[in-house]
């Protein structure tokens, strides 16, 4: 332990592990190979996934950093049937309002070369569902009531290490979001302070599964990047 000039103690960085320049060239490379196999997957099987593997996913997830370190995040995995089909059902209503009619033209026209559509039946389909809730108050410590910061950033980025941590272990995604969907409050039992922020559909995609042209368009570096 060290200390800070307000001698707060603080803890060594003693899992930090120093790569060579040619090793992190690699290293990068090899992320960026794996990165790029990721897909968005609307098929999936119903094969069964030991738990064991997405509890290890989530607790991945939770080591995002967030705001004040709060982990303003919560997390429901749902094997279930029954409630896997109860958010189905609660889901295409919403789902059903939302393309006909809902939905400006605009946003319509831009998911038109997705293909997607009212059904949602991979919310049955796959093993397993992982609903994110985001935490508008919450604390470092479980159970407190404080306020927390940068709420959806850090959500988000939780979400991104989710994905790339189910991604890593063999697991096809998809990142549902019915609109709106506090349904699942109430389905799931969360307290009114929390706002649903994601499904994440996950298990084995189908040998056939498929994936649009229009997804597999991606920026290139070019365009994403500027260097100064
Ligand atoms: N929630 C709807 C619509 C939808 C919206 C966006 I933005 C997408 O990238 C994909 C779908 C649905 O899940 O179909």
């Amino acid at each position: 332990m060290t200390e800070n000039n307000k001698f707060t103690p603080l803890a060594d960085l003693g899992d930090y592990v120093s790569y060579s320049e040619e090793e992190m060239r690699v290293r990068a490379e090899e992320f960026f190979d794996e990165i790029r196999r990721r897909h968005t997957v609307r098929d999936f099987t119903s094969e069964p996934v030991p738990q064991a593997v997405i509890e290890a996913c989530i607790a991945a997830a939770g080591r995002a950093p967030s705001g004040a370190n709060h982990q303003p995040w919560h997390f429901v995995l749902v094997g279930d049937p029954a409630t896997k089909f109860e958010i189905r059902e609660a889901a295409e209503i919403e789902e059903r309002a939302f393309y006909s009619g809902r939905a400006s033209d605009e946003w319509l026209e831009a998911l038109d070369p997705l293909g997607t559509g009212p059904e949602k039946p991979f919310l049955e389909v796959a093993p397993w569902l992982i609903v994110v809730f985001a935490q508008r108050r919450g604390g470092i410590e479980a159970g407190m009531d404080k306020k927390n910061y940068y709420v959806n950033e850090s959500v988000g980025i939780a979400c991104g290490f989710l994905i790339a941590a189910l991604h890593h272990a063999g697991l096809a995604t998809l990142t549902h979001t019915p609109n709106p969907m506090t349904f699942l409050n109430q389905k799931l039992k969360r307290p009114d302070t929390e706002k649903p922020y994601l499904i994440l559909v996950t298990g084995k995609p189908t040998s056939d599964a498929s994936i649009s042209h229009h997804a597999l368009k991606k920026k290139s570096l070019k365009e994403i990047l500027t260097i100064i």
